[in-house]
């Protein structure tokens, strides 16, 4: 396999952040540089690429979204509640070093660098559904591996019924923080099989390159069956535990996000139905198409639910 080294793909972010930096410091708080910095930072092309082989299991049957609209069209309520608010912030995250804590119910905890995390696995791109529980959804092109493969090597104990996932917190660098919408750090959770599940996965990359801080670099869960804010961005920890943590979203609206969020076009969020959603790029009046139970991972993952009532574990 053609695998870009990480100290390769290191070199590459370290010399674009330089740039920046340099190109920052030379400006000031100039609008034609700062326009520059933010146009290098949204477009993508300055980001180290991250090669990868396909994972032919994994090939969504819908097109792709555009790349400027996975890049430019974010949730990620630490820089603003704005969908253009990420793209226009998230370059002040400061993703290196970085660290990632595997804790809690393990027989070997460890602190993970982002390179020991990029050397664990060969890196596959994955083509996955995502669909917002606001309504929308994308098709997005990730890059990475299994979270199992990660947890494995902790070696999970018998008590470990749950993982817990937590993001970045920093606040000097995080304008949303301030609004208090959330408790931060943003926190979000799996049971111990949907962890496992082959599906739920490591991200480290999109379109070909390293992670844009928008979409959650340096790594980021992606979960397709569950609604978008399950997927947690820029982990810098994560726990097993014997008992359900609790996440940031049900904590903040229990009635309104669940624990589960299984995508589910049966069950309406309380202010909105879940039938159908908006494939963002077709347009403002491209018709609304049908929402598949589980975002269309039904044959995948709904074993894992049997027995459930899943309108009351919604
Ligand atoms: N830390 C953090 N992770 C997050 C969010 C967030 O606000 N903060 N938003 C979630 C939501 S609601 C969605 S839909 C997806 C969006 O991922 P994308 O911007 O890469 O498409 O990220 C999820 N992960
Ligand atoms: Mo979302």
């Amino acid at each position: 396999m053609d695998k870009v080294t990480p100290e390769h793909i290191w070199q590459n972010r370290r010399q674009v952040l330089q740039r920046l930096g340099m190109a920052a410091a030379a400006a000031g708080t100039g609008g034609f540089w700062s326009r520059t910095i933010l146009a290098a930072t949204q477009s993508h092309d300055d980001l180290a690429t991250l090669n990868s082989t396909p994972n032919t299991d994994y090939q969504a049957s819908q097109k792709q979204t555009q790349e400027s609209d996975v890049t430019g069209y974010n949730n990620f309520y630490e820089f603003g509640t704005g969908k253009e608010d990420p793209a226009k912030h998230a370059h002040r995250m400061v993703i290196e070093p970085w660290t990632v804590r595997i804790e809690g119910e393990v027989h070997k905890p460890a602190t993970f660098s982002i390179d020991d995390l990029m050397g664990l696995s060969g890196m596959q791109e994955r083509i996955y559904r995502l669909r917002c529980v606001e309504g929308w959804s994308m098709v997005i092109p990730w890059i990475g591996y299994s979270l199992s493969v990660l947890l494995d090597r902790v070696q999970p104990t018998s008590n470990a019924k749950y993982v817990e996932f937590v993001s970045a917190r920093q606040p000097d660098n995080m304008p949303g923080l301030a609004a208090g919408i959330l408790d931060w750090p943003y926190t979000e959770g799996l049971r111990m099989d949907e962890a496992m599940h082959p599906l739920a996965m490591l991200v480290f990359g999109v379109y070909g390159k390293v992670l844009p801080n928008q979409n959650g670099a340096p790594l980021r869960l992606a979960v397709p069956w569950k609604y978008g804010f399950k997927s947690a961005k820029s982990l810098v920890a994560i726990r097993l535990l014997r008992d359900q943590p609790k996440t940031s979203w049900s904590s903040a609206a229990p009635n309104e996000y669940g624990f589960y969020a299984n995508v589910n076009p049966d069950v309406p969020h309380p202010r909105w139905s879940q039938a159908t959603e908006r494939i963002i790029g077709e347009g403002m009046f491209a018709p609304r198409v049908k929402t598949q139970p589980f975002n269309g991972y039904a044959d995948e993952v709904a074993q894992l639910y049997q027995g459930m009532d899943l309108s009351r574990h919604f």
